[in-house]
Protein backbone atom coordinates (compact mmCIF):
# COMPACT_ATOMS: atom_id res chain seq x y z
CA UNK A 1 0.00 0.00 0.00
CA UNK A 2 0.94 3.41 -0.93
CA UNK A 3 0.78 4.92 2.44
CA UNK A 4 -1.50 7.99 3.53
CA UNK A 5 -3.63 6.87 0.28
CA UNK A 6 -7.33 4.84 -0.25
CA UNK A 7 -5.02 3.35 -2.88
CA UNK A 8 -3.16 0.11 -2.71
CA UNK A 9 -2.22 -1.54 -6.13
CA UNK A 10 -2.14 -5.60 -6.02
CA UNK A 11 0.36 -6.39 -9.31
CA UNK A 12 3.74 -8.01 -9.39
CA UNK A 13 5.15 -5.08 -11.64
CA UNK A 14 4.90 -2.67 -8.84
CA UNK A 15 7.13 -2.76 -6.08
CA UNK A 16 6.93 -0.32 -3.04
CA UNK A 17 9.16 0.84 -0.58
CA UNK A 18 10.39 3.42 1.66
CA UNK A 19 11.78 5.42 -0.91
CA UNK A 20 10.28 4.91 -4.32
CA UNK A 21 6.93 3.62 -5.75
CA UNK A 22 8.16 1.68 -8.85
CA UNK A 23 6.90 -0.19 -11.91
CA UNK A 24 7.54 -2.27 -14.50
CA UNK A 25 5.50 -0.53 -17.77
CA UNK A 26 4.71 -1.82 -20.90
CA UNK A 27 4.72 1.49 -23.26
CA UNK A 28 2.89 1.50 -26.23
CA UNK A 29 2.80 3.70 -29.04
CA UNK A 30 2.64 4.32 -32.63
CA UNK A 31 5.36 4.88 -34.66
CA UNK A 32 3.99 6.21 -38.13
CA UNK A 33 5.53 6.83 -41.93
CA UNK A 34 4.09 8.07 -44.52
CA UNK A 35 5.24 6.97 -47.94
CA UNK A 36 3.82 8.26 -51.21
CA UNK A 37 0.26 9.38 -49.61
CA UNK A 38 0.29 6.16 -47.47
CA UNK A 39 0.70 6.05 -43.84
CA UNK A 40 2.34 3.38 -42.36
CA UNK A 41 1.88 2.38 -38.67
CA UNK A 42 4.50 0.96 -36.62
CA UNK A 43 2.99 -0.57 -33.23
CA UNK A 44 6.00 -0.91 -30.76
CA UNK A 45 5.98 -1.50 -27.17
CA UNK A 46 9.05 -0.51 -24.92
CA UNK A 47 9.62 -2.02 -21.57
CA UNK A 48 10.53 0.48 -19.10
CA UNK A 49 10.95 1.16 -15.20
CA UNK A 50 9.35 4.74 -13.89
CA UNK A 51 10.21 5.18 -10.72
CA UNK A 52 9.01 8.12 -7.87
CA UNK A 53 10.85 8.84 -4.96
CA UNK A 54 7.89 9.11 -2.22
CA UNK A 55 9.54 11.72 0.02
CA UNK A 56 7.33 15.14 -0.62
CA UNK A 57 9.49 17.72 0.30
CA UNK A 58 9.07 21.25 2.46
CA UNK A 59 7.72 23.45 -0.48
CA UNK A 60 8.05 26.85 -0.82
CA UNK A 61 6.82 28.98 -3.84
CA UNK A 62 8.30 32.14 -4.65
CA UNK A 63 5.58 34.64 -6.19
CA UNK A 64 6.74 37.38 -8.60
CA UNK A 65 3.80 39.82 -8.58
CA UNK A 66 2.98 38.67 -4.98
CA UNK A 67 0.85 41.33 -4.30
CA UNK A 68 -1.08 41.00 -7.16
CA UNK A 69 -4.57 39.90 -7.40
CA UNK A 70 -3.79 36.12 -8.34
CA UNK A 71 -0.76 36.46 -5.46
CA UNK A 72 -2.85 38.10 -2.84
CA UNK A 73 -5.65 35.53 -3.35
CA UNK A 74 -3.56 32.62 -3.33
CA UNK A 75 -1.80 33.34 -0.25
CA UNK A 76 -5.33 34.31 1.42
CA UNK A 77 -6.89 30.74 -0.21
CA UNK A 78 -4.13 28.88 1.41
CA UNK A 79 -4.51 30.55 4.89
CA UNK A 80 -8.39 29.89 4.48
CA UNK A 81 -7.58 26.20 3.64
CA UNK A 82 -5.28 25.72 5.82
CA UNK A 83 -7.37 27.30 8.74
CA UNK A 84 -10.48 25.98 6.93
CA UNK A 85 -11.90 29.10 7.78
CA UNK A 86 -15.96 29.56 7.22
CA UNK A 87 -17.91 32.73 6.81
CA UNK A 88 -21.96 34.20 6.02
CA UNK A 89 -22.67 35.13 2.38
CA UNK A 90 -25.71 36.38 1.66
CA UNK A 91 -26.79 32.85 0.31
CA UNK A 92 -25.44 30.86 3.94
CA UNK A 93 -22.12 29.63 4.90
CA UNK A 94 -19.57 29.63 2.55
CA UNK A 95 -16.17 26.77 3.24
CA UNK A 96 -12.94 27.43 1.90
CA UNK A 97 -12.01 25.57 -0.95
CA UNK A 98 -10.00 24.41 -3.39
CA UNK A 99 -12.93 24.41 -6.44
CA UNK A 100 -11.28 24.87 -10.15
CA UNK A 101 -7.74 22.76 -9.04
CA UNK A 102 -7.30 19.50 -10.79
CA UNK A 103 -5.45 17.80 -7.75
CA UNK A 104 -7.30 18.96 -4.83
CA UNK A 105 -10.90 19.20 -6.25
CA UNK A 106 -10.76 16.29 -9.67
CA UNK A 107 -10.95 12.66 -9.79
CA UNK A 108 -9.52 10.20 -11.66
CA UNK A 109 -11.38 6.92 -12.92
CA UNK A 110 -9.65 4.18 -11.39
CA UNK A 111 -11.40 1.09 -12.90
CA UNK A 112 -14.83 -0.41 -12.50
CA UNK A 113 -15.84 -2.77 -9.36
CA UNK A 114 -17.89 -5.69 -9.56
CA UNK A 115 -21.04 -4.83 -10.37
CA UNK A 116 -19.33 -2.44 -13.41
CA UNK A 117 -19.54 0.70 -11.64
CA UNK A 118 -16.80 3.69 -11.97
CA UNK A 119 -14.45 4.04 -9.10
CA UNK A 120 -12.81 7.21 -8.74
CA UNK A 121 -10.57 8.58 -6.58
CA UNK A 122 -8.82 12.54 -6.02
CA UNK A 123 -6.37 12.93 -8.17
CA UNK A 124 -3.69 13.82 -5.67
CA UNK A 125 -4.25 10.32 -4.29
CA UNK A 126 -2.95 8.55 -7.54
CA UNK A 127 1.11 9.61 -5.79
CA UNK A 128 2.25 11.55 -3.12
CA UNK A 129 2.04 15.18 -3.67
CA UNK A 130 2.62 18.53 -1.87
CA UNK A 131 -0.60 19.06 0.45
CA UNK A 132 -2.21 22.87 -0.08
CA UNK A 133 -1.74 23.66 3.71
CA UNK A 134 2.37 22.70 3.52
CA UNK A 135 3.43 25.09 1.04
CA UNK A 136 5.22 28.33 2.35
CA UNK A 137 4.78 31.37 0.50
CA UNK A 138 6.88 34.41 -0.11
CA UNK A 139 7.73 36.60 -3.23
CA UNK A 140 8.78 39.96 -4.42
CA UNK A 141 6.08 42.93 -5.93
CA UNK A 142 7.07 46.36 -7.04
CA UNK A 143 3.97 47.47 -4.85
CA UNK A 144 5.40 47.35 -1.61
CA UNK A 145 2.01 46.33 0.08
CA UNK A 146 1.47 44.15 2.64
CA UNK A 147 -0.41 41.44 1.38
CA UNK A 148 -3.18 41.82 4.10
CA UNK A 149 -3.91 45.23 2.33
CA UNK A 150 -3.17 44.01 -0.72
CA UNK A 151 -5.73 41.26 -1.24
CA UNK A 152 -7.77 43.96 0.30
CA UNK A 153 -7.05 45.99 -3.03
CA UNK A 154 -7.77 43.22 -4.85
CA UNK A 155 -11.43 43.15 -4.29
CA UNK A 156 -11.39 39.48 -5.17
CA UNK A 157 -12.83 37.94 -1.67
CA UNK A 158 -15.85 37.73 -0.40
CA UNK A 159 -15.41 40.65 3.16
CA UNK A 160 -16.38 37.46 5.54
CA UNK A 161 -13.42 35.63 4.29
CA UNK A 162 -11.06 39.30 4.32
CA UNK A 163 -12.53 40.69 7.60
CA UNK A 164 -10.56 36.72 9.41
CA UNK A 165 -7.68 36.71 7.07
CA UNK A 166 -6.78 40.38 7.49
CA UNK A 167 -4.30 39.95 10.58
CA UNK A 168 -2.55 36.74 8.97
CA UNK A 169 -1.42 38.87 6.10
CA UNK A 170 -0.85 42.35 7.19
CA UNK A 171 2.81 41.14 8.48
CA UNK A 172 3.72 39.78 5.21
CA UNK A 173 5.31 42.46 2.70
CA UNK A 174 6.53 41.99 -0.74
CA UNK A 175 10.43 41.88 -1.91
CA UNK A 176 11.68 44.90 -3.64
CA UNK A 177 11.37 43.64 -7.36
CA UNK A 178 12.98 44.37 -10.64
CA UNK A 179 11.01 47.46 -12.29
CA UNK A 180 11.35 48.29 -15.92
CA UNK A 181 9.08 50.85 -17.10
CA UNK A 182 9.83 49.61 -20.67
CA UNK A 183 8.10 46.47 -20.31
CA UNK A 184 4.90 47.32 -18.58
CA UNK A 185 2.61 49.48 -19.31
CA UNK A 186 3.10 53.23 -18.37
CA UNK A 187 -0.22 53.68 -16.12
CA UNK A 188 1.64 50.63 -13.72
CA UNK A 189 4.01 53.42 -12.72
CA UNK A 190 1.97 54.61 -9.09
CA UNK A 191 2.19 51.18 -7.76
CA UNK A 192 6.32 50.84 -8.15
CA UNK A 193 7.52 51.83 -4.74
CA UNK A 194 9.13 48.58 -3.79
CA UNK A 195 12.19 48.70 -6.82
CA UNK A 196 15.58 47.15 -6.28
CA UNK A 197 17.93 49.74 -7.61
CA UNK A 198 21.04 49.01 -9.61
CA UNK A 199 22.28 47.62 -12.93
CA UNK A 200 20.85 44.30 -13.94
CA UNK A 201 23.38 42.26 -12.96
CA UNK A 202 22.52 43.77 -9.56
CA UNK A 203 18.96 43.06 -9.77
CA UNK A 204 20.12 39.20 -10.85
CA UNK A 205 22.15 39.19 -7.79
CA UNK A 206 19.90 40.32 -5.65
CA UNK A 207 16.99 37.92 -6.69
CA UNK A 208 19.86 34.95 -6.39
CA UNK A 209 19.88 36.35 -2.54
CA UNK A 210 16.39 36.44 -1.78
CA UNK A 211 15.56 32.54 -3.07
CA UNK A 212 18.86 31.78 -0.96
CA UNK A 213 17.62 34.17 2.02
CA UNK A 214 13.49 32.68 1.93
CA UNK A 215 14.98 29.17 1.54
CA UNK A 216 17.52 29.47 4.69
CA UNK A 217 14.74 31.54 6.79
CA UNK A 218 11.86 28.90 6.62
CA UNK A 219 13.60 26.23 6.18
CA UNK A 220 11.90 25.04 3.32
CA UNK A 221 13.89 22.26 0.83
CA UNK A 222 12.84 23.26 -2.53
CA UNK A 223 11.37 26.23 -3.83
CA UNK A 224 9.38 27.16 -7.43
CA UNK A 225 9.58 30.61 -8.62
CA UNK A 226 6.40 31.40 -10.66
CA UNK A 227 5.51 34.79 -12.35
CA UNK A 228 2.05 36.10 -11.81
CA UNK A 229 3.10 39.59 -12.34
CA UNK A 230 2.13 42.03 -14.57
CA UNK A 231 1.95 41.26 -18.13
CA UNK A 232 5.27 42.24 -19.92
CA UNK A 233 5.50 43.33 -24.08
CA UNK A 234 7.55 40.82 -25.69
CA UNK A 235 11.17 41.65 -25.86
CA UNK A 236 12.98 41.31 -28.95
CA UNK A 237 14.95 37.94 -30.29
CA UNK A 238 17.92 38.06 -31.84
CA UNK A 239 21.44 36.84 -32.26
CA UNK A 240 24.18 38.76 -29.90
CA UNK A 241 21.36 39.28 -27.54
CA UNK A 242 19.29 36.16 -26.12
CA UNK A 243 19.93 33.79 -28.84
CA UNK A 244 22.26 31.33 -26.95
CA UNK A 245 22.80 31.51 -23.31
CA UNK A 246 26.29 32.78 -23.81
CA UNK A 247 24.70 35.51 -25.66
CA UNK A 248 22.21 35.92 -22.76
CA UNK A 249 25.35 36.00 -19.76
CA UNK A 250 27.01 38.82 -22.19
CA UNK A 251 23.43 40.78 -22.19
CA UNK A 252 23.13 40.63 -18.29
CA UNK A 253 27.16 41.79 -17.74
CA UNK A 254 26.51 45.07 -20.36
CA UNK A 255 23.15 45.97 -18.83
CA UNK A 256 21.70 45.80 -22.28
CA UNK A 257 17.92 47.63 -22.31
CA UNK A 258 16.11 44.58 -24.00
CA UNK A 259 16.93 42.29 -21.27
CA UNK A 260 13.20 41.90 -19.70
CA UNK A 261 12.94 41.88 -16.05
CA UNK A 262 11.05 38.28 -16.02
CA UNK A 263 13.74 37.17 -18.09
CA UNK A 264 16.12 37.88 -15.32
CA UNK A 265 13.88 36.27 -13.05
CA UNK A 266 13.88 33.35 -14.66
CA UNK A 267 17.61 33.02 -15.20
CA UNK A 268 18.70 34.04 -11.40
CA UNK A 269 16.03 30.95 -10.36
CA UNK A 270 17.52 28.78 -13.09
CA UNK A 271 20.66 29.20 -11.73
CA UNK A 272 19.50 28.61 -7.90
CA UNK A 273 18.25 25.44 -9.46
CA UNK A 274 14.77 26.14 -8.93
CA UNK A 275 11.71 25.78 -11.65
CA UNK A 276 10.32 28.64 -12.90
CA UNK A 277 6.82 28.99 -14.13
CA UNK A 278 5.36 31.37 -16.42
CA UNK A 279 2.22 32.74 -15.28
CA UNK A 280 1.81 35.81 -18.05
CA UNK A 281 1.96 35.40 -21.82
CA UNK A 282 5.49 37.20 -22.34
CA UNK A 283 8.75 35.46 -24.22
CA UNK A 284 10.18 34.94 -21.20
CA UNK A 285 11.46 31.93 -22.39
CA UNK A 286 13.96 33.54 -25.22
CA UNK A 287 16.01 30.87 -26.99
CA UNK A 288 19.14 31.13 -24.70
CA UNK A 289 16.79 30.95 -21.52
CA UNK A 290 16.05 27.75 -22.85
CA UNK A 291 19.40 26.52 -23.59
CA UNK A 292 20.30 27.87 -20.13
CA UNK A 293 17.24 24.97 -18.44
CA UNK A 294 18.59 22.39 -20.59
CA UNK A 295 22.04 23.16 -19.62
CA UNK A 296 21.50 23.04 -16.39
CA UNK A 297 18.41 20.60 -15.98
CA UNK A 298 15.95 23.22 -14.49
CA UNK A 299 12.25 22.97 -15.24
CA UNK A 300 10.86 25.71 -16.73
CA UNK A 301 7.13 25.85 -17.82
CA UNK A 302 4.63 28.23 -19.33
CA UNK A 303 3.46 30.10 -20.92
CA UNK A 304 0.05 32.01 -19.44
CA UNK A 305 -2.53 30.38 -17.00
CA UNK A 306 -5.31 29.00 -18.70
CA UNK A 307 -8.29 29.64 -17.39
CA UNK A 308 -11.51 30.56 -18.91
CA UNK A 309 -12.21 31.78 -22.02
CA UNK A 310 -9.04 29.71 -23.55
CA UNK A 311 -9.86 26.59 -21.53
CA UNK A 312 -13.48 26.47 -23.09
CA UNK A 313 -11.92 27.57 -26.53
CA UNK A 314 -9.58 24.43 -26.22
CA UNK A 315 -12.66 22.14 -25.20
CA UNK A 316 -15.08 23.70 -28.22
CA UNK A 317 -12.87 23.44 -31.07
CA UNK A 318 -11.98 20.08 -30.29
CA UNK A 319 -15.62 19.07 -29.89
CA UNK A 320 -16.19 20.81 -33.08
CA UNK A 321 -13.58 19.53 -35.06
CA UNK A 322 -14.17 16.16 -33.41
CA UNK A 323 -17.63 16.10 -34.48
CA UNK A 324 -16.81 16.69 -38.15
CA UNK A 325 -18.43 20.26 -37.69
CA UNK A 326 -15.84 23.14 -38.84
CA UNK A 327 -15.63 26.60 -37.39
CA UNK A 328 -15.14 29.16 -39.29
CA UNK A 329 -15.56 32.62 -37.27
CA UNK A 330 -14.42 32.39 -33.74
CA UNK A 331 -14.72 36.31 -32.10
CA UNK A 332 -13.41 36.30 -28.23
CA UNK A 333 -14.47 39.70 -26.28
CA UNK A 334 -13.37 40.62 -22.91
CA UNK A 335 -13.60 43.46 -20.34
CA UNK A 336 -12.34 43.69 -17.05
CA UNK A 337 -11.77 46.07 -14.68
CA UNK A 338 -8.72 44.79 -12.51
CA UNK A 339 -5.13 45.87 -12.79
CA UNK A 340 -4.50 43.51 -14.87
CA UNK A 341 -7.07 44.43 -17.24
CA UNK A 342 -5.16 48.06 -16.67
CA UNK A 343 -2.15 47.02 -17.85
CA UNK A 344 -3.87 45.29 -20.69
CA UNK A 345 -4.99 47.91 -22.77
CA UNK A 346 -1.58 49.72 -23.34
CA UNK A 347 -1.31 47.92 -27.10
CA UNK A 348 2.48 46.56 -26.35
CA UNK A 349 0.89 44.37 -23.31
CA UNK A 350 -2.40 43.51 -25.21
CA UNK A 351 -0.24 42.38 -28.08
CA UNK A 352 1.35 39.89 -25.96
CA UNK A 353 -1.82 38.41 -24.87
CA UNK A 354 -3.27 38.65 -28.02
CA UNK A 355 -0.73 36.36 -29.12
CA UNK A 356 -1.08 33.49 -26.65
CA UNK A 357 -4.81 33.56 -26.83
CA UNK A 358 -4.98 33.64 -30.50
CA UNK A 359 -2.95 29.80 -31.33
CA UNK A 360 -4.89 27.71 -29.02
CA UNK A 361 -6.87 26.35 -31.67
CA UNK A 362 -3.74 25.45 -34.56
CA UNK A 363 -3.53 21.87 -33.50
CA UNK A 364 -6.82 21.15 -33.69
CA UNK A 365 -7.54 22.46 -36.60
CA UNK A 366 -4.29 21.04 -38.69
CA UNK A 367 -6.04 17.55 -37.22
CA UNK A 368 -8.29 17.58 -39.71
CA UNK A 369 -7.48 17.73 -43.44
CA UNK A 370 -10.77 16.81 -44.32
CA UNK A 371 -12.27 20.11 -43.11
CA UNK A 372 -9.65 22.36 -43.84
CA UNK A 373 -7.00 22.91 -46.44
CA UNK A 374 -3.39 22.85 -46.21
CA UNK A 375 -2.92 26.82 -45.08
CA UNK A 376 -6.76 27.40 -44.36
CA UNK A 377 -7.70 28.61 -40.47
CA UNK A 378 -10.95 30.23 -38.91
CA UNK A 379 -10.94 33.81 -38.60
CA UNK A 380 -10.04 34.29 -34.88
CA UNK A 381 -10.53 37.85 -33.44
CA UNK A 382 -9.09 38.36 -29.87
CA UNK A 383 -9.98 41.91 -28.29
CA UNK A 384 -9.84 42.88 -24.96
CA UNK A 385 -11.34 46.14 -23.31
CA UNK A 386 -10.89 48.13 -19.42
CA UNK A 387 -13.96 48.60 -17.78
CA UNK A 388 -13.25 49.38 -14.32
CA UNK A 389 -16.23 48.99 -12.55
CA UNK A 390 -16.81 45.30 -13.29
CA UNK A 391 -13.34 45.17 -11.34
CA UNK A 392 -11.72 41.52 -11.11
CA UNK A 393 -15.37 40.08 -12.24
CA UNK A 394 -14.70 40.14 -15.80
CA UNK A 395 -16.53 39.07 -18.61
CA UNK A 396 -15.81 36.70 -21.53
CA UNK A 397 -18.03 36.92 -24.59
CA UNK A 398 -17.29 34.36 -27.52
CA UNK A 399 -19.29 33.58 -30.63
CA UNK A 400 -18.01 30.54 -32.37
CA UNK A 401 -19.90 30.28 -36.38
CA UNK A 402 -19.05 26.98 -37.77
CA UNK A 403 -20.30 25.46 -41.22
CA UNK A 404 -22.47 22.11 -40.98
CA UNK A 405 -23.64 19.85 -43.51
CA UNK A 406 -24.93 21.52 -46.96
CA UNK A 407 -23.74 24.90 -46.28
CA UNK A 408 -25.81 25.10 -42.34
CA UNK A 409 -24.16 27.39 -40.33
CA UNK A 410 -24.06 27.02 -36.48
CA UNK A 411 -23.52 29.56 -34.63
CA UNK A 412 -22.92 29.21 -30.59
CA UNK A 413 -22.55 32.43 -28.53
CA UNK A 414 -21.10 31.98 -24.83
CA UNK A 415 -20.92 34.54 -22.22
CA UNK A 416 -18.86 33.63 -19.10
CA UNK A 417 -18.60 35.60 -15.64
CA UNK A 418 -16.44 35.07 -12.81
CA UNK A 419 -13.45 36.32 -10.89
CA UNK A 420 -10.82 35.72 -12.94
CA UNK A 421 -8.64 35.41 -10.25
CA UNK A 422 -10.20 32.96 -8.55
CA UNK A 423 -10.65 30.73 -11.70
CA UNK A 424 -6.44 31.17 -11.91
CA UNK A 425 -5.36 30.83 -8.15
CA UNK A 426 -6.20 27.21 -8.17
CA UNK A 427 -3.78 26.93 -11.75
CA UNK A 428 -0.89 28.18 -9.92
CA UNK A 429 -1.52 25.81 -6.90
CA UNK A 430 -1.39 22.63 -9.57
CA UNK A 431 1.28 23.86 -11.35
CA UNK A 432 3.24 23.56 -8.43
CA UNK A 433 2.23 20.70 -7.08
CA UNK A 434 2.90 19.30 -10.47
CA UNK A 435 5.81 20.96 -11.14
CA UNK A 436 7.34 19.61 -7.90
CA UNK A 437 5.74 16.03 -8.38
CA UNK A 438 7.40 15.83 -11.91
CA UNK A 439 10.71 16.27 -9.90
CA UNK A 440 10.41 13.06 -8.31
CA UNK A 441 9.59 10.94 -11.54
CA UNK A 442 12.43 8.97 -13.51
CA UNK A 443 11.80 6.27 -16.16
CA UNK A 444 14.52 4.39 -17.86
CA UNK A 445 14.83 1.53 -20.69
CA UNK A 446 14.02 -2.09 -18.60
CA UNK A 447 16.14 -3.95 -20.88
CA UNK A 448 19.66 -3.07 -19.55
CA UNK A 449 19.58 -2.96 -15.01
CA UNK A 450 22.85 -0.36 -15.95
CA UNK A 451 20.24 2.60 -18.09
CA UNK A 452 20.42 5.48 -16.17
CA UNK A 453 17.36 6.73 -14.67
CA UNK A 454 16.34 9.56 -16.66
CA UNK A 455 14.36 12.72 -15.39
CA UNK A 456 11.61 14.80 -17.90
CA UNK A 457 12.98 16.65 -20.29
CA UNK A 458 13.67 20.33 -18.41
CA UNK A 459 10.76 21.94 -20.67
CA UNK A 460 8.12 20.42 -19.04
CA UNK A 461 5.17 20.48 -21.23
CA UNK A 462 2.66 18.41 -18.77
CA UNK A 463 1.74 21.71 -17.44
CA UNK A 464 0.57 21.96 -20.35
CA UNK A 465 -2.91 22.07 -19.01
CA UNK A 466 -2.79 24.75 -17.12
CA UNK A 467 -1.02 26.94 -19.60
CA UNK A 468 -2.65 29.00 -22.60
CA UNK A 469 0.66 29.00 -24.71
CA UNK A 470 2.61 25.16 -24.12
CA UNK A 471 5.98 25.73 -23.90
CA UNK A 472 7.21 22.09 -25.16
CA UNK A 473 10.59 20.98 -25.54
CA UNK A 474 12.20 20.64 -28.99
CA UNK A 475 10.76 18.81 -32.14
CA UNK A 476 7.92 18.05 -29.76
CA UNK A 477 4.33 18.81 -30.59
CA UNK A 478 1.93 21.70 -28.97
CA UNK A 479 -0.91 20.17 -28.07
CA UNK A 480 -3.90 22.60 -27.15
CA UNK A 481 -6.71 20.17 -26.50
CA UNK A 482 -8.10 20.41 -22.78
CA UNK A 483 -8.80 16.50 -22.81
CA UNK A 484 -5.29 15.10 -24.71
CA UNK A 485 -3.73 17.67 -22.22
CA UNK A 486 -5.60 16.23 -19.01
CA UNK A 487 -5.27 12.71 -20.27
CA UNK A 488 -1.08 12.63 -20.64
CA UNK A 489 -1.01 13.87 -17.06
CA UNK A 490 -3.54 10.77 -15.56
CA UNK A 491 -2.15 8.29 -17.88
CA UNK A 492 1.29 9.48 -16.60
CA UNK A 493 0.05 9.83 -13.13
CA UNK A 494 -1.11 6.23 -13.41
CA UNK A 495 1.94 4.54 -15.32
CA UNK A 496 3.56 5.42 -12.25
CA UNK A 497 1.50 3.19 -10.37
CA UNK A 498 1.52 0.64 -12.42
CA UNK A 499 -1.78 1.07 -14.18
CA UNK A 500 -2.71 0.88 -18.15
CA UNK A 501 -3.99 4.40 -19.60
CA UNK A 502 -7.64 4.55 -19.26
CA UNK A 503 -8.74 3.44 -22.69
CA UNK A 504 -12.59 3.55 -21.96
CA UNK A 505 -12.63 0.38 -24.41
CA UNK A 506 -14.44 -1.53 -21.45
CA UNK A 507 -14.48 -4.83 -23.66
CA UNK A 508 -15.70 -6.22 -19.78
CA UNK A 509 -18.79 -4.71 -20.04
CA UNK A 510 -19.62 -4.93 -23.96
CA UNK A 511 -18.55 -9.00 -24.89
CA UNK A 512 -19.84 -11.79 -22.87
P1 LIG B 1 -2.31 42.11 -11.04
O1 LIG B 1 -2.02 43.29 -11.88
O2 LIG B 1 -3.35 42.19 -10.02
O3 LIG B 1 -0.99 41.61 -10.31
C1 LIG B 1 0.27 41.75 -10.87
C2 LIG B 1 1.21 42.23 -9.79
O4 LIG B 1 2.52 42.25 -10.35
C3 LIG B 1 0.93 43.63 -9.30
O5 LIG B 1 0.83 43.62 -7.90
C4 LIG B 1 2.14 44.44 -9.75
O6 LIG B 1 2.47 45.44 -8.84
C5 LIG B 1 3.19 43.37 -9.84
N1 LIG B 1 4.33 43.61 -10.74
C6 LIG B 1 4.37 44.19 -11.95
N2 LIG B 1 5.61 44.09 -12.46
C7 LIG B 1 6.36 43.43 -11.56
C8 LIG B 1 7.69 43.00 -11.51
N3 LIG B 1 8.54 43.25 -12.50
N4 LIG B 1 8.11 42.32 -10.42
C9 LIG B 1 7.26 42.06 -9.40
N5 LIG B 1 5.99 42.45 -9.38
C10 LIG B 1 5.54 43.12 -10.46
O7 LIG B 1 -2.61 40.92 -12.09
P2 LIG B 1 -3.25 39.50 -11.83
O8 LIG B 1 -4.68 39.56 -12.13
O9 LIG B 1 -2.79 38.97 -10.53
O10 LIG B 1 -2.57 38.68 -13.02
C11 LIG B 1 -1.20 38.44 -12.98
C12 LIG B 1 -0.70 37.95 -14.32
O11 LIG B 1 -1.33 36.72 -14.63
C13 LIG B 1 -1.01 38.90 -15.49
O12 LIG B 1 0.06 38.92 -16.37
C14 LIG B 1 -2.18 38.24 -16.16
O13 LIG B 1 -2.28 38.56 -17.51
C15 LIG B 1 -1.86 36.78 -15.94
N6 LIG B 1 -3.03 35.94 -16.03
C16 LIG B 1 -4.09 36.12 -15.18
C17 LIG B 1 -5.19 35.32 -15.27
C18 LIG B 1 -6.38 35.46 -14.40
O14 LIG B 1 -7.35 34.80 -14.63
N7 LIG B 1 -6.35 36.28 -13.37
C19 LIG B 1 -5.24 34.24 -16.22
C20 LIG B 1 -4.12 34.15 -17.09
C21 LIG B 1 -3.05 34.95 -16.94
C1 LIG C 1 -8.30 39.53 -20.52
O1 LIG C 1 -8.97 38.43 -20.94
C2 LIG C 1 -7.47 39.37 -19.29
C3 LIG C 1 -6.57 38.21 -19.29
O2 LIG C 1 -5.52 38.31 -18.37
C4 LIG C 1 -7.35 36.98 -19.09
O3 LIG C 1 -8.35 37.17 -18.16
C5 LIG C 1 -6.60 35.82 -18.67
O4 LIG C 1 -5.49 35.69 -19.48
C6 LIG C 1 -7.50 34.62 -18.73
O5 LIG C 1 -7.72 34.29 -20.04
P1 LIG C 1 -8.57 33.06 -20.44
O6 LIG C 1 -8.66 33.13 -21.93
O7 LIG C 1 -7.81 31.85 -20.00
O8 LIG C 1 -9.88 33.22 -19.76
Amino acid sequence: PIKDSVLEIISPNVHVDDEFIETDYEYKTSNVKRIDGKVQVYPETTALKIRTARNVPKLGLMLVGWGGNNGSTLTAALEANRQQLQWRTRTGIQKANWYGSITQASTVLIGSDEEGSDVHVAMNELLPMVRPNDILVDGWDISGLNLGDAMRRAEVLDIGVQDQLYENLVGLKPRASIYDPSFIAANQVGRANNVIKGSKMEQYEQVRRDIRDFKQRSGVETVIVLWTANTERFCDVREGLNNTMEDLKTTLQANKAELSPSTIFAMASIDEGCTYINGSPQNTFVPGLIEMAEAKGVFIAGDDFKSGQTKIKSVLVDFLVGAGIKPVSIVSYNHLGNNDGKNLSAPEQFRSKEISKSNVVDDMVASNKILYGAKEQPDHVVVIKYVPYVGDSKRAMDEYTSEIMMGGHNTLVIHNTCEDSLLATPLILDLVILAELSSRIHIRSASHSSTPWVPFKPILSLLSYLCKAPLVPRNSQVVNSLFRQRAAIENILRGCIGLPPISHMTLEQRFD
